[in-house]
């Protein structure tokens, strides 16, 4: 006879399975056979988007290490004679997202893919973290030695191009140009550069609106500042020099650094153990040594508590605690005592006694919002970053916790973009589009033990 204890035990290693294979069939059901990338959402966002692919190479590398192969490829296959790695690639046309290739025009500038439609702009770098999670998730580790062989001296190259072209100070730091590139689209952060100039009043079509309920997406006005900044980097044909020198936005943001720390060390870990690229482990080593300096030195808020994004053009912090505060702990770039205060913030402001983890902006702040987009509500790829972040110190527990409340809240709700923090909701609370890849691909992950 069964026990009370097999009986619940198999209950739970029962949903777990079910839940996995629902993954799957989201993953799989976004996945272009023909292109070999995966859409991040239907309708929503119907193109290959760069950070997206590579979180959802991770959950691939879970049970179909050919997809998760054939993705990173395709988004490395539009890489620029430069380096650059764009946001978007449009292997294919649709008339369901605007703004679409004809309005980035990428080959505006002179060392634009030839082969493949982009957008002039960038996302967080992941893909050097991304391959040596991938080379940790797999068995055939000769296998993925070879596939890394073929690709990393391309994402090598791309942080190269970064420090080259995205650190006029030389201090190690890079800025992004536009708020599409920190993955963080309309957080409460960027209203104080909106404060700093005016875009006209364009004539558009929002598609986006058409898919979600407009009460969760960024406002038309907010999508004249995207498009303006758009419009002033096309002026200058997307030469960096000009963006540098001219772009109302230019801001130097902790997630996106920190996610590039990671990646350096990733990509140090992954030549050591190809060997024989002791110039480039050299040049990583320089680039790192700096960058968590500079790091802490320049965005780090004592007041606070917290990291926070730092606005290069009007040379100032920007002081306030959002999600991306604390994603430095994944890269390893606070001491002990910063980490504590990190904890500290997240147990006490973001978390509470009624919130899951973790609201994308400052739940005790008047710019927060529940239910829209960037500006509170949680994303599960930021709370993987989180729960990998906490386990790299002590914080064991509270990483647990961050791990759980990304299940129960796909469990309840669904695959949703974004999720309400709140726990006392009763109805529907997860947002944005639905099926959506990489809340698919990371819950594969964090299942995986
Ligand atoms: C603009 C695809 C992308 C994510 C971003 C998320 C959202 C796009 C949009 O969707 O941004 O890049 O049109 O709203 O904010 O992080 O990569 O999932």
């Amino acid at each position: 006879m069964l026990s009370l204890y097999t009986i619940f035990t198999s209950t739970i290693i029962m949903t777990q399975k079910d839940l996995k294979e629902q993954a799957k069939k989201v993953l799989n059901a976004n996945f272009n056979e023909d292109k070999g990338f995966t859409i991040p959402c239907e309708g929503l966002y119907p193109f290959q988007w760069n950070w997206d692919s590579g979180f959802i190479a991770i959950g691939y590398a879970h049970y179909d290490v050919n997809k998760a192969k054939r993705e990173i490829e395709a988004l490395l296959s539009a890489q620029w004679e430069n380096g650059f790695l764009p946001h978007i690639v449009f292997h294919n046309d649709s008339d369901t997202y605007f703004p679409g290739a004809d309005f980035h025009q990428s080959s505006l500038h002179p060392l634009a893919s030839k082969t493949h439609k982009t957008t002039g702009m960038t996302q967080p770098p992941v893909l050097g973290f991304v391959l040596k999670e991938i080379y940790d998730i797999v068995e055939d580790k000769a296998d993925m030695i070879s596939f890394i062989k073929h690709n990393i001296d391309k994402v090598f190259h791309n942080h190269a191009h970064f420090y080259t072209h995205r650190d006029p100070n030389k201090e190690g730091l890079v800025y992004i140009y536009h708020n599409w590139e920190s993955g963080t689209d309309n957080s409460p952060i960027w209203d104080d550069i909106w404060d700093t100039f005016t875009p006209p009043n364009y004539t558009f079509e929002r598609m986006d609106t058409t898919h979600v309920d407009a009460a969760q997406r960024p406002t038309n006005r907010e999508y004249d500042y995207y498009l303006n900044l758009i419009e002033i980097a096309k002026e200058y044909n997307y030469d960096d020099a000009k963006i540098t020198e001219l772009s109302p936005f230019l801001v130097q943001d902790p997630l996106f650094n920190a996610i590039l720390i990671k990646s350096n060390a990733a990509l140090i870990e992954l030549y050591e153990i190809i060997g024989d690229s002791k110039e480039k482990i050299d040049i990583l080593k320089a680039w790192q040594e700096k960058a968590i300096t500079r790091f802490n030195e320049k965005l780090y808020n004592e007041k606070l508590g917290g990291y926070v994004h730092y606005d290069l053009r009007n040379e100032k912090q920007i002081e306030f605690l959002s999600s991306s505060s604390f994603t430095p702990l994944f890269a390893q770039i606070p001491d002990n005592a910063r980490a504590e205060r990190l904890m500290k913030n997240l147990t006490n402001k973001f978390k509470g006694n009624d919130k899951f983890l973790c609201s994308s902006f400052d739940p005790d702040s008047d710019r927060f919002n529940p239910k829209k987009y960037w500006r509170g509500p949680i994303w599960i790829n930021l709370n993987w970053l989180l729960y990998k972040g906490l386990n790299n110190y002590k914080y064991k527990n509270l990483a647990e916790t961050v791990k759980e409340d990304s299940i129960t809240l796909i469990k309840r709700y669904g695959f949703y973009e974004y999720f309400d923090a709140r726990k006392s909701i009763t109805e529907n609370a997860g947002y944005g589009g639905n099926n959506f890849s990489w809340s698919a691909a990371l819950l594969l992950d964090l299942l995986k033990d």
